[in-house]
């Protein structure tokens, strides 16, 4: 990239402009580093700004997914609901941008196409998709791990006559249901939200269900003045028990076994969870996530609130996950997700029974059927966690190319730190908590020890910061020791790469919990950047 303009050299650049990007360039700047954004879109939020189909919202309670660095920020900010919907997320993050004045040193419109490491100058080299350069000492991914989209293979796409939209580059512009006959692909998080919503409006809604997921209710709220004014008087307190909570999420899970209980006790600790926390209700005994027998017993609760839900038994039995432990495939926070099947106008079509074999201009064929749709929705999901960081062609020491180096999956030390990439981090990357914890909370914790690793290193005039390969080799063996603790390993998910075909097979977040690998970071803090290599 012959015609970077090197006589700019940024301290730091930040690739995305969502929740982890912003704050990583408001704590950089605050300490003094010289850095920008580069966004791919025309505006700020990342996944939130592109997620916007109906019903989104996000499952970790407002005052939890919220930044924390703060107090006046916490103090100024009213959330309206327990769990907020996209356009107050998407209208808290601009909030934030406008108030930290954030969006001056953010360059829109402007994906990474390209990064290359210079060894000689030992700085990186970039250019966007528009063919814009920038030279920057340092990278840092702010991607998410949720954020390429990923569509079926369906034949037929182009003879299709109808509008198709997916759930996570949802149009800016409202979609009119009215009258319409409309197809959901995928029953994750997403179809699951957008379900009921739709149902209320089309004419006719078909749930195309491949693998049916767990649901929890949501038992949303709107929050009261009195509320608000409690969990802002007790602000601290509450970012102290998420933090120390395993997910972030605040909630403590009970000391007990689920296999300690009597029946009797155990169905009141399992009603109320499932009358109040959410996801949380895999907490509600400690050990929900981690043995078979106690996770049965979760699960025997859940299929009996399914059989309760749906009039149908027979749609009731399609409706209930089978084939893995509750909790193993990230459950949906729903509302009314099971009562939508209910209604007259809502069919569900079990697509592992009989498989979609192509799009026809007038709707979807399976192998013994044809729907009529006018609007079809992929709510298919993501190629998670790598997706984003291997969209750009990203090249370290001797060009070797990211891609390359994780071809059996991802290698790196703490999830945040690579060797081969000097001067290169990614946020709540594969290998830190990320999906299993409130992501947020991960995020700031991450943006905070980068920050603090690149002000040691501007301290001690180096200009290279770089994993240890012995030190990122045993952290992927940790994480993998840790995961074989639980359950997750036991469903084919996107937490083992499964949800790409040929993607490697391999546990990808930190089990160990939030409090468990915070505590890591600060042993690594304490003894001098301990893993990492100055030069
Ligand atoms: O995606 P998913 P999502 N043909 O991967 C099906 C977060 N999130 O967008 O399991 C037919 O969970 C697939 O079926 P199968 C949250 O972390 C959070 O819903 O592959 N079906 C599955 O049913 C969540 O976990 C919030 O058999 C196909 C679905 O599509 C994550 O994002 C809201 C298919 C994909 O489910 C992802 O959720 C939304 C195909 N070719 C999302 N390919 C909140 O905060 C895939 N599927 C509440």
């Amino acid at each position: 990239m012959a015609d970077a303009p090197k006589n700019q050299v940024l301290d730091v650049l930040i690739i995305g402009a969502g929740l982890a990007g912003l704050r990583a360039l408001h704590t950089f700047r605050g300490a003094g580093l010289n850095c920008q954004i580069l966004e791919k879109s025309d505006e700020v939020g990342g996944v939130w700004n592109y997620n916007r189909y109906p019903g989104a919202r996000c499952d970790v309670e407002s005052y939890d997914y919220s930044y924390s660095f703060s107090a006046e920020l916490e103090q100024e900010w009213r959330w309206t609901e327990r769990y907020a919907q996209q356009p107050e997320i998407l209208s808290y993050i601009r909030f934030v941008a406008e108030k930290f004045d954030l969006r001056k040193h953010i360059k829109f419109d402007h994906a990474l196409a390209e990064a290359r490491y210079d060894e000689a100058r030992c700085h990186w080299e970039l250019r966007s998709t528009r063919g814009e350069t920038w030279v920057a000492k340092t990278v840092v991914m702010a991607t998410g791990q949720l954020s390429k989209p990923k569509k079926p293979d369906l034949t037929g796409e182009s003879d299709f006559t109808g509008e198709i939209y997916h759930s996570a580059l949802w149009p800016r512009e409202q979609v009119n249901f009215k009258d319409k006959r409309v197809g959901i692909i995928g029953t994750g998080s997403s179809g699951v939200q957008m379900t009921p919503v739709i149902a209320e409006q089309a004419r006719h809604l078909y749930v195309f269900q491949r693998t049916a997921n767990y649901s929890i209710p949501a038992c949303h709220a709107d929050i009261s003045d009195q509320e608000d004014a409690d969990i802002k008087a007790r602000y601290r307190e509450r970012r102290e028990q998420a933090k120390n909570s395993p997910s972030g999420l605040g909630f403590v899970p009970s000391g007990k076994s689920a296999l300690d209980d009597t029946p009797e006790e155990r169905e009141k600790i399992f009603e109320a969870a499932w009358r109040r926390l959410g996801y949380g209700f895999a907490l509600a005994y400690k050990d929900i996530l981690l043995n078979r027998e106690a996770n049965d017993l979760a699960k025997a609760f859940v299929h009996r609130k399914i059989a309760e839900k749906v009039n149908d038994p027979e749609i009731a039995k399609k409706l209930t996950p089978k084939g893995f432990p509750f909790g193993a495939m990230r459950p949906a926070v729903d509302h009314l997700y099971y009562e939508s099947f209910n209604r007259d106008n809502v069919e569900l079509v079990d697509i592992k029974a009989d498989p979609i074999e192509e799009l026809v201009a007038t709707g979807v064929k399976t192998s013994r059927n044809e729907y009529p749709v006018d609007i079809l929705i992929y709510a298919t999901g993501f190629d998670a966690f790598t997706g984003s960081l291997f969209t750009p062609d990203i090249r370290g020491r001797n060009g070797i190319s990211l891609q390359e180096k994780w071809c059996d999956g991802p290698v790196n030390y703490l999830g945040l730190s690579t060797s081969e990439f000097p001067n290169f981090f990614i946020i709540a990357g594969p290998g830190s908590p990320s999906l299993l914890s409130n992501v947020l909370l991960s995020s700031e914790e991450h943006v905070d020890f980068i920050c603090e690793l690149l002000v040691s290193m501007k301290g001690r005039q180096m200009k290279e910061i770089e994993a240890l390969p012995q030190f990122e080799k045993d952290w992927v063996a940790h994480v993998n020791e840790r995961s074989k603790e639980t359950l997750y390993p036991l469903a084919s998910s996107y937490y083992v790469g499964a949800e790409v075909a040929g993607k490697p097979r391999v546990f990808m977040p930190y089990s160990g919990g939030v409090r468990g690998y915070r505590r890591i970071l600060e042993r690594v803090k304490a003894n001098d950047w301990e893993g990492f290599r100055f030069g």
